[in-house]
């Protein structure tokens, strides 16, 4: 099994699955294709039907879209608990993660995934604020209710879909509540997550889109090194 991935310091959907099949230790190889230089999207397309990563090649199967790869990984291994074992918890998870997947756009437009930045105070918090309100919202209900330190106890595909999420608060050094710190912190201990932000540390590329300074236009794109 191969996970098609883009670059690890800015590939939020990439992360996901990824952190799925390492944590639920499930044997893969992944495969880097890159989110800028020339010619990036034309390459993209010559391995990725709808043009973009995740992608999970499985024999035959070329499966594209993170929840999907998320479903085959939990079909494939039902004896990993890669969602919730309790019916009602698993719906509420499955709930999050379509949340997660179709919402946030505010905070997925104005504060990218960059885990290798540090840019406190750098985003207008009126433009975030009703995410940030509501992202806190579902994780303090289901944190209370579990009692952490994941939002189900245990780290499940729930958690994996909003690892990214997580990262955001902590580079652009949002307010959040204490819950929410814990949890963000709890994301940046879980031992896959390192793994990856390891890999992504060591990563020399720049993708300018997903570079905060030239998406508010204190930086020309091309420019950073
Ligand atoms: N709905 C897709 C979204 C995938 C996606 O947008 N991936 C980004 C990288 S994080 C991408 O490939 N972007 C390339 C592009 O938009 O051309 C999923 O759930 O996997």
């Amino acid at each position: 099994m191969k996970l098609l991935i883009g670059n690890r310091n800015y590939s939020t959907w990439s992360l996901r699955p990824w952190l799925v099949l390492r944590h639920f230790d499930i044997a893969f190889e992944d495969e880097v294709l890159q989110l800028s230089g020339p010619h990036w999207r034309e390459r993209l397309r010559e391995r990725s039907p709808t043009g973009k990563v995740p992608v999970l090649l499985d024999g035959d199967l070329v499966l594209p879209e993170t929840i999907a790869i998320i479903e085959y990984l939990a079909d494939l291994f039902p004896e990993k608990p890669i969602w919730p074992a309790d019916r009602v918890d698993r719906a509420r998870a499955r709930g999050a993660a379509a949340e997660m997947h179709g919402g946030f756009s505010a905070l997925r437009g104005h504060a990218p995934m960059n885990l290798r930045a540090s840019h406190p105070g750098r985003i207008d918090l009126d433009t975030v604020s009703a995410d940030l309100h509501r992202v806190e919202t579902l994780w303090g209900e289901l944190l209370g209710k579990s009692g952490g330190p994941y939002l189900f106890g245990a780290f499940s595909a729930a958690d994996a879909m909003f690892a990214p999420l997580a990262t955001r608060l902590r580079t652009y050094d949002l307010p959040v509540s204490d819950t929410t710190a814990r949890y963000v912190e709890a994301i940046y201990s879980l031992p896959a997550f390192q793994e990856w932000l390891a890999m992504a540390l060591q990563e020399p590329w720049i993708v300018d889109d997903d570079e905060i300074d030239v998406i508010q236009g204190r930086v020309q794109p091309g420019t950073l090194a």
